[in-house]
């Protein structure tokens, strides 16, 4: 079992347009994850849920205000000889108000689901983002080299309900 000691919640945020197939991503031009496309979220700021967070990342950094959110799936990601697991918490939206706009964190850009650019995401996407996209909840632990880009071990599954928490003591890698 990894040394994993503490997780630290994030959030990840997906607006989609059901009518037309398409996923609004967001080019990252800084930080953590950058020049990467990739959903819309972070960390949370003090005495904020989840779910408040997912809200307020999506509208600093895309300008758009969900008027849903449907939770889809955790991703549990680990770091070679990093002992904080972060705990992501991924979510649809298919409501919202405002039209997607650049901000300073990130460029805004819709692509058809059969054009997401995996190569230029995350490389854990391309497996669990199509499973979503089907319409499945989903569970994933993830343990990546020191490079963010080898997945050196995964468990991925497709579960009932979606999930609420990842607790450490449910790891299995
Ligand atoms: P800051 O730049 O304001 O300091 O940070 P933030 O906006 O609060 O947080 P962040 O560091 O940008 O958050 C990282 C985002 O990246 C968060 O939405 C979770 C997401 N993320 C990972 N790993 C992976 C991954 O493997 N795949 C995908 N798609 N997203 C990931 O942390």
């Amino acid at each position: 079992m990894l040394p994993i000691k503490s997780k630290k919640p994030l959030t990840l945020v997906f607006p989609l347009d059901k009518s037309k197939n398409k996923i609004l991503l967001g080019f990252k031009k800084r930080g953590f994850g950058m020049n990467k496309f990739n959903g819309f979220g972070g960390k949370l700021e003090a005495g904020e849920t989840v779910l408040q967070a997912a809200h307020r990342e999506l509208t600093e950094e895309s300008m758009i205000k969900a008027q849903d959110m449907k939770k889809i799936g955790i991703n549990f990601f680990t770091f070679e000889d990093d002992p904080v697991g972060l705990e992501v918490h991924v979510y649809f939206v298919t409501d919202y108000l405002g039209t997607p706009t650049e901000t300073e964190e990130m460029r805004p850009e819709w692509f058809d689901y059969d054009t997401i650019p995996y190569p230029k995401m995350w490389t854990d996407d391309k497996q669990w983002l199509p499973i979503a996209l089907e319409g499945n909840y989903f569970l994933g632990e993830f343990h990546f080299a020191k490079d963010q880009t080898t997945i050196l071990s995964q468990n991925l599954s497709v579960v009932t309900d979606p999930p609420i928490e990842f607790n450490l003591d449910q790891r299995t890698l």
